[in-house]
């Protein structure tokens, strides 16, 4: 069983290291420092790094770690929440002298050793409370772990949602929850928004665009997050506002990210299959929920015809 082959391989190490994705979400975090901290109680004389950024979004979670060069040759390194190299956060992982993959998203690329790639699970922390579940007898679930993998749950499923959401996420999710942390300071973090973020919401549900076909998506430049005093971030995670509506079966958000130079490219679907169009467009994910990076404004509209033109495929064979 992988879920035993991993734990055997980070018993031989000393050091571990976790990396997580660039622009990681809750689940991304969730499942990097739920491992860190589950190896670190289970194994107190092990050194267990997270490395890489943070987005607003996620700091609250934990604290990541600074960690030398030098450190990383005698490291095992763990890969979550991301199956390919070039979206790995912080390229030392190249450096590791052995690397180990968690993840949930079809898989595009193998690179590791040991490679533990499953979309059945509809988010990573689920897949890490799976390896807690599978090596009970060796491995010691803290408080602190339990807090940062059910936000990683809750926001990689919409609050056990998603169709990706099954009888095993359910149970998980519980065994976490019975863990002793605040789930009202948790959900604050997540869910709680401020006024200004409330109108830069109406202001989309006044303005997003769709076509007869199904595609609904909105632009968002850098004008528009400056007026309503928004980071992208906050911006490209309200893709779900076009969710749930009849007359919409792709969603899409495109928002300028001024840091990255790029526009962050959201997909989403509730019948077309989305993950080829994005990986087209160099990016990857899952079937009805993936992302890119598109260059330029140009690029965003060949991706709208491109997406509009699959919604008018899809219809026709309903
Ligand atoms: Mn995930």
């Amino acid at each position: 069983m992988i879920q035993k082959e991993i734990l055997k391989k980070i018993k031989e190490y000393d050091t571990i290291i976790i990396h997580h994705h660039v622009n990681p979400d809750p689940d991304c975090i969730g499942s990097q420092l739920g491992l860190k901290y589950l190896i670190q109680a289970s194994f107190p004389d092990k050194k267990v790094y997270a490395v890489g950024t943070h987005t607003e979004r996620t700091k609250f979670m934990g604290e990541l770690d600074v960690v030398s060069d030098e450190v990383f040759p005698e490291a095992l390194v763990i890969i979550v929440d991301v199956g390919d190299t070039k979206r790995i956060d912080d390229e030392r992982f190249k450096l590791g002298k052995e690397m180990i993959k968690i993840d949930h998203h079809p898989l595009t690329e193998t690179f590791c050793n040991l490679e533990w790639v499953d979309t059945s699970y509809a988010a990573c922390c689920e897949m890490i409370i799976d390896f807690y579940v599978q090596n009970q007898d060796e491995l010691i679930l803290t408080n602190e772990a339990a807090r940062v993998l059910y936000a990683g749950l809750l926001t990689d499923t919409g609050r056990f949602y998603y169709n990706s959401v099954t009888e095993r996420t359910l149970r998980y999710g519980a065994i976490v929850y019975e863990y002793d942390f605040d789930k009202l300071e948790l959900y604050s973090h997540l869910y709680f928004r401020s006024v200004d973020d409330l109108k830069f919401v109406g202001y989309i549900m006044n303005n997003f665009e769709y076509t007869e076909n199904g595609l609904g998506y909105m632009r968002i430049n850098q004008e528009l997050l400056d007026k309503f005093k928004v980071s992208p971030d906050y911006a490209s995670g309200l893709v779900n506002t076009l969710g749930n509506l009849k007359e919409i079966i792709m969603w899409m958000f495109f928002t300028e990210d001024k840091g990255l130079g790029k526009i962050r490219t959201s997909f989403r679907s509730r019948g077309p299959i989305v993950n080829k169009l994005a990986a087209k467009y160099g990016g990857g994910g899952h079937m009805w929920a993936s992302g890119t990076l598109a260059d330029n404004w140009e690029t965003v509209d060949k991706i709208i015809k491109d997406a509009d033109e699959l919604c008018k495929e899809f219809k026709k064979g309903l």
